[in-house]
């Protein structure tokens, strides 16, 4: 049995933000995501896939438009008559006036089942001699564990679960504590396979011999700076022993592309600039990406960064600089030694000294190095950014 699985579309999001996008390339990456789910439902059709499992989060509730639901229906539609199971996640929960609900009046077409229960329920698919276990989010989302007792279920010869929640020990911070489970716990389970959905990058989870018991996906098209590379969905096919292999199929057309540029002794502006432009060579970054300049090392006051994006906006969809990595190369008695005796950046800094000083712990010590770093950044008229040197 084959089936394709992908989740987190969050079509129609208003995503973008991190990225610093103009509202034209907003405008352009929420086409991009439809592109994307396009070309996943295209590859269930090449590659004679069986069944579709969508583990939640496929558009954005409060953003969704009738005219996507209408083109997400329209594309399900075109996979008929394989079966598309959808388990709604926590952006795309059942409430009042979700497109998933029977009174929204849409026309979901007859391959389409929609998980509505907030306990977990089995939908068979004896012609495919399997049984598909979901659960609904509803409201901002399930936060119980409902994996730690065993989940009822339709027997079958492939038992699968379908969901929207949180692995543990994995969990981004800014990810909804939805539905956690540990890898114990879905072991113990005994599923087939567990498509699961809510984060964003592609993950496998094995057991301790090494067998898949279930698997992220990720989401479909990239939109924020913790979403970069290749965005896929998965093609799995399970044997006629249960044993389940998966494959990764890119379906985004515009990556995110972070590439790291160490700019510690590159004083001048066009060093600064070759340095830039030799790691976006090497980066494999092409025209239609969206490029992260990740700055790093140390920088001084000197340090002029303001040229780099002007410089390469052309050459991609678009650029954005990170200087929150940069480290100033500040040295406080230097610093000091050259600020006027009366004014507030000698005083801050004589006082800065003073606890450096008396620091009793590195942790201490740490804290005074960067109240330094954010003082002289704010005095200075620098942008103070997360200093992020761990
Ligand atoms: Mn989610």
């Amino acid at each position: 049995m084959r089936f394709v699985q992908f989740a987190d579309c969050h079509v129609d999001s208003s995503g973008g933000g991190t990225l610093a996008l103009s509202s034209e390339k907003k405008a352009v990456l929420r086409e991009d995501i439809r592109r994307s789910l396009a070309a996943a439902c295209q590859l269930v059709i090449s590659v004679k896939a069986d069944l579709v499992l969508i583990p939640g989060d496929l558009f954005d509730f409060e953003s969704i438009t009738a005219e996507s639901v209408s083109f997400i229906a329209d594309q399900f539609a075109g996979l008929a008559p394989r079966p598309v199971l959808i388990a709604p996640g926590n952006h795309d929960s059942l409430r009042a006036g979700s497109p998933y609900l029977p009174t929204s009046g849409v026309n979901w077409p007859g391959n389409v089942r929609i998980f509505t229960s907030q306990t977990f329920e089995s939908i068979g698919l004896p012609e495919l001699n399997c049984s598909v276990t979901g659960i609904a989010h509803a409201h901002r989302g399930i936060t119980q564990r409902l994996l730690t007792d065993s989940i009822p279920r339709a027997e079958a010869d492939i038992s699968i679960l379908l969901f929207h929640g949180s692995r543990e020990g994995f969990r981004p911070s800014d990810k909804e504590n939805v539905i956690p489970f540990s890898d114990v716990e879905l072991a113990r389970q005994g599923f087939t396979y567990t498509a699961v959905g809510h984060y964003h990058s592609y993950a496998c989870i094995k057991d301790q011999t090494g067998r898949t018991l279930g698997a992220y996906s990720g989401c479909i098209q990239g939109r924020g700076l913790d979403e970069t590379g290749e965005k896929v969905a998965i093609v799995g096919n399970i044997d006629s022993t249960g044993q389940v292999t998966l494959d990764t199929v890119e379906v985004c057309q515009r990556r995110i592309v972070s590439v790291e540029v160490n700019i510690t002794g590159a004083g001048s502006r066009d060093s600064i600039l070759e340095r830039t432009a030799k790691s976006l060579e090497a980066c494999g970054a092409r025209p239609q990406d969206i490029v992260i300049i990740d700055l790093c090392g140390a920088s001084s006051r000197e340090t002029d960064t303001t040229a780099i994006e002007s410089e390469f906006s052309g050459k991609y969809f678009h650029v954005r600089v990170s200087t929150a990595r940069l480290v100033p190369d500040y040295d406080a008695e230097v610093a000091l030694a050259e600020s006027a005796a009366a004014s507030v950046r000698s005083a801050f800094l004589r006082r800065m000294l003073e606890l450096k000083k008396t620091a009793a712990t590195r942790e201490e010590l740490a804290v005074v190095e960067d109240a330094i770093y954010y003082g002289l950044c704010a005095l200075d008229g620098r942008p103070v950014e997360a200093r992020d040197v761990d």
